[in-house]
């Protein structure tokens, strides 16, 4: 659907007025008179309740889907770690094209979506140069057109959308306030060293291990890693941080200073296998590589992440 088309669509659909009210349902009509969409009547009167429950079937119903998803996900084909605009990109990707695929989210924060959430300093539009419009499109966010780039009314829309298409894939799993604190390295059978997963434990025990003793670990074991854990912070930039220590990858290039033009697109271009079994995409691949940032514009994100999970893909199709 073209842009203008979307936009339109959404407008109509927010100046229809209500037609009819029966029992259940709102009839509601738009300008052309056609009935186009129904919503549930809701009768919140006095004689409404909701039904009764009992609260260990509350936890229950939480606890024994969250432990049959860390049974399910421990064995993963892809783990994702970093729910930012390059991972959620990446997960998308990979769960739309390979939906046999097992792919887990590793998230430290309770709240995905990394540093997509407000534009630039706060401002809230979200700038995307093109040709990254086109994933725009893919996944149905409705943007303004400005000739070299589109402008999304909120980056709220995208990030919130992007996460919404991923997250309703069955074959991806998020662990949200769940970090990543170590990589899992082994031989694989013709002896070579590769990453083969990931030690995780809950955030708020990784930020507090020095108040405890040890508190140990979970493990996921998975093919390939796919990191996208943004540039520098508390988090940032996890994965290569922890194989430059181990020695895997070569010294880290740390971030350089802005330059749009040139970020973007070496950013996108150098997403890679940085070592067998990780692939390193989005703003954490400036880490490593010295790549200039870009600041408020983010289609370099979305197109590492889809290039970030082609590349996760040609190991499978090896
Ligand atoms: O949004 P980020 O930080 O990272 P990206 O690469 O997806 O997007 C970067 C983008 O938001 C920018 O920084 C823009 C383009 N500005 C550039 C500039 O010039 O300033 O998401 C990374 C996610 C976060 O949600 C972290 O919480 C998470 O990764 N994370 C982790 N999750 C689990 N385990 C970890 N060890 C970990 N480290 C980070």
């Amino acid at each position: 659907m073209a842009p203008a088309t979307a936009v339109a669509q959404f407008q109509d659909f927010f100046k229809a007025d209500q037609l009819a009210a029966d029992k259940d349902n709102v009839l509601v009509k738009t300008e052309q008179n056609a009935l186009t969409k129904s919503f549930p009547n809701y009768h919140l009167d006095n004689e409404f309740n909701f039904s009764p429950i009992r609260e260990s079937t509350v936890s229950r119903a939480m606890t024994r889907r969250y432990f049959a998803d860390l049974d399910k996900y421990a064995e993963s084909d892809i783990v994702i770690v970093g729910a930012g605009s390059a991972g959620l990109t990446a997960a998308y990707y990979l769960g739309t094209r390979r939906p046999d695929l097992k792919i887990a989210i590793i998230e430290a924060s309770v709240a995905p979506g990394g540093g997509a959430w407000l534009g630039g300093q706060l401002f809230s539009a979200m700038v995307v140069r093109k040709p990254a419009d086109a994933f725009l499109r893919e996944i149905g966010v409705p943007y303004e057109d400005e000739g070299e780039y589109v402008v999304i009314k909120h980056a709220a829309l995208f990030t919130s959308t992007v996460m919404a298409r991923a997250l309703s894939l069955p074959n991806i799993k998020l662990f949200n306030a769940t970090a990543v604190e170590d990589l899992i390295v082994k031989a694989d059978q013709d002896g070579n060293q590769r990453i083969a997963g990931v030690v995780t434990n809950w955030t708020l025990v990784s930020l507090n291990h020095g108040l405890q003793s040890c508190m140990d670990p979970n493990t996921i074991n998975a093919h390939l890693i796919l990191s996208a854990t943004g540039h520098d912070g508390p988090f940032g930039a996890f994965c290569v941080k922890r194989a430059h220590q181990a020695g895997l990858v070569p010294d880290l290039g740390d971030m350089r200073p802005l330059d749009m033009n040139r970020s973007e697109n070496l950013i996108v271009k150098g997403t890679r296998e940085v070592y067998p079994g990780l692939v390193v995409s989005g703003m954490e691949l400036s880490e490593l590589d010295g790549a200039n940032r870009m600041g408020p514009t983010f289609g370099g994100m979305m197109f590492s992440g889809i290039k970030a999970a082609q590349e996760a893909l040609k190991v499978f199709e090896e």
